[in-house]
């Protein structure tokens, strides 16, 4: 896979492609990347790429003439590819989108800094945004660089075999189960009994309670999302009885102690613009 990267800092990046798997496909092939930077097409003798805001305001904006020009010479290396922002507004990078971009021939990722980019070029030159999360970087080389790493590990020959990508989180939709590795015995913690039993169904059953117990703490959303299976709803069933046995119901139930001067922000029963029998009520 060709990908070429445009940045204003290129010297961000060959730390990163000397590295891990990345390096890795470089070796084998498979990946072959190039960064160019737009500064290179900035005319003038300080090659400014950036400018003031028409309409005012702080910050600077990415001008639109290097990066076209940095861009016309990406598609020579790269011919056919779509252009990728980086950005804040766009659609959130997910393992499934990382995948469609994985089966492509070539990428053009364009990396932003200042408030941002000239919205022309965003309309006329770039197919696609890409956005890491809802956070705020300093600029898109960072997110670059973490689309490249989800995207190139999903290459064909990267990984030792086809079946490692498969088992990630999220593949299958549930985070993963913890891992251990020697001593026996770290700081006074052992590793779980099970594991070394080379009991290899109880080790399997004790890896999914932890992955659907982990989901169901850190991220519950997942668990809506997918569907489950019979033993999955089984051990979420017992998970809940277990809770159930550890918290009383009338202990979750009751209202927090207010905080000291804090305003009462709950609503009294008169606020209600429906009373809960209503529905009742109406039929
Ligand atoms: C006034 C608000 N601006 C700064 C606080 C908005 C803003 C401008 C430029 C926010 C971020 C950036 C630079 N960010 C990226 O280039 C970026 C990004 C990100 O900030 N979050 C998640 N994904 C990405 S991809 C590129």
């Amino acid at each position: 896979m060709r990908i070429v990267v445009l940045s204003i800092f290129p010297q961000m990046f060959p730390s990163f492609f000397a590295h891990g798997m990345v390096r890795l496909a470089c070796e084998r092939g498979l990946l072959d990347p190039e960064v160019i930077d737009p500064r290179a097409f900035a005319p003038g003798p300080h090659r400014t790429t950036d400018d003031r805001p028409y309409g005012g305001g702080s910050g600077m904006v990415m001008k639109p003439e290097p990066l076209a020009a940095a861009l016309r010479r990406a598609r020579g290396l790269a011919p056919g590819a779509a252009a990728i922002l980086l950005s804040a507004q766009g659609l959130p990078l997910t393992q499934e989108r990382a995948a469609a971009l994985s089966r492509r021939e070539a990428l053009i990722l364009v990396c932003g800094r200042y408030e941002g980019v000239d919205d022309r070029l965003c309309g006329e030159e770039i197919a696609e945004e890409i956005s890491i999360g809802d956070y705020v970087l300093s600029g898109g080389e960072v997110a670059a660089m973490v689309v490249i790493d989800a995207v190139v590990r999903l290459l064909p020959g990267v990984l030792g075999s086809p079946t490692s990508a498969a088992g990630d989180s999220f593949v299958d939709g549930l985070l993963e189960y913890p891992h251990y590795t020697r001593p026996a015995v770290f700081e006074g913690r052992a590793v779980p009994e099970v594991l070394k039993s080379g009991d290899h169904r109880r080790i399997a059953r004790w890896r999914k309670e932890a992955s659907l117990w982990r989901t169901l703490a850190h991220r519950p959303e997942l668990l809506r999302g997918r569907p489950l299976d019979e033993e999955e709803r089984a051990i979420l069933r017992s998970m809940q009885t277990t809770l159930e046995e550890i918290l009383p119901p009338e202990i979750p139930r009751e209202p927090l102690p207010r905080r000291k001067g804090a305003i009462d922000r709950r609503r009294k029963p008169a606020q209600r613009k429906f009373s809960l029998t209503d529905g009742e009520a109406a039929e």
